[in-house]
């Protein structure tokens, strides 16, 4: 564990390109503190409560199983470690729009409604249906955001990717063929870095990427309890896997941007 006990937590600086004026912006910033404080905690000591339902290699992934009125909401924590890859580049491909169709393969259709800024954009998104049930859609804003270890020198530098759910005046939820899902979602990543003892530079054989995945979906109306866990447990191990062996493959040949 790279982050010592005791040690200072970076206090969340202002984002790189600050929409402060924006109405989002106070949520924003209240959920991405709190995602990365939630994020940071691990499984916790003893990693009580959760649940271990997949692992492959290096990841494992948790869920708690949690239901309101009836719906399948179990929180989910899955962590990884990759090797080849910074935090700040899997954080780029997951935040960036232009990458999303070819990762993303539950995605039908992707529009960016809003951009509030560099690091923020508003999407709407349909997924696949998966009959019988109806398809779904998702109106997010996505926050991109670098968190610089300022206070201990050996700490690592946070990237972290938040996803958040919330409305739009021109899609309002349930309007049309589509049952709307609410989700919060953090991508969070500590980049760790052996230099070579002999002083060449880093390669990317020096660097691997401590990934910590959070997400919590409504399905936004009732599905079988068995279901959704099956889905649940196909899909976020192939949505993870997947999407690291792109950012690996998207980027090897590429200077490493820490
Ligand atoms: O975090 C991820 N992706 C981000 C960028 O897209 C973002 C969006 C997440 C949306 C996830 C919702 C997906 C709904 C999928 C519907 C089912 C499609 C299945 C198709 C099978 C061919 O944060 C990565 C997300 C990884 C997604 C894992 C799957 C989660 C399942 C959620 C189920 C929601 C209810 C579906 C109701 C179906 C009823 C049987």
């Amino acid at each position: 564990e790279r982050i010592k006990s005791g040690t200072v937590l970076p206090i969340t600086p202002p984002p790189t390109f600050p929409s402060s004026s924006h109405p989002l912006w106070p949520e924003i910033e209240h959920v991405v503190q709190q995602q990365v404080e939630w994020a940071r905690l691990g499984l916790g000591d003893s990693g009580s409560g959760w649940q271990l339902f997949a692992e492959d290699g290096e990841m494992r992934m948790y869920r708690r199983e949690e239901e309101v009125d009836g719906m399948v909401v179990d929180p989910l924590k899955a962590v990884h470690i990759v090797k080849g890859i910074t935090g700040h580049e899997v954080c780029h491909y997951f935040f960036s729009p232009q990458y999303r169709y070819d990762w993303e393969t539950t995605l039908e259709q992707m529009t960016v409604l809003e951009t509030i800024s560099e690091d923020t954009c508003l999407f709407l998104q349909t997924h696949k249906r998966i009959w019988p049930a109806s398809q779904r859609d998702v109106i997010f804003w996505s926050h991109i955001r670098h968190l610089p270890n300022n206070q201990d020198r050996d700490g690592p530098d946070i990237w972290t990717v938040v996803n958040h759910s919330t409305e739009h005046k021109d899609h309002p939820a349930n309007s049309g063929k589509c049952v709307r899902i609410f989700l919060t979602v953090c991508m969070l990543c500590q980049t760790r870095v052996i230099p070579p003892k002999d002083g060449t530079p880093i390669t990317r054989d020096d660097i691997s990427c401590k990934i910590t995945y959070c997400s919590v979906v409504n399905p936004g109306g009732w599905a079988p309890a068995s279901v959704l866990r099956a889905l649940y447990k196909r899909e976020y191990p192939k949505f993870l896997k997947r999407f690291t062996a792109y950012v690996i493959n998207q980027t090897k040949d590429k200077q490493i941007m820490f």
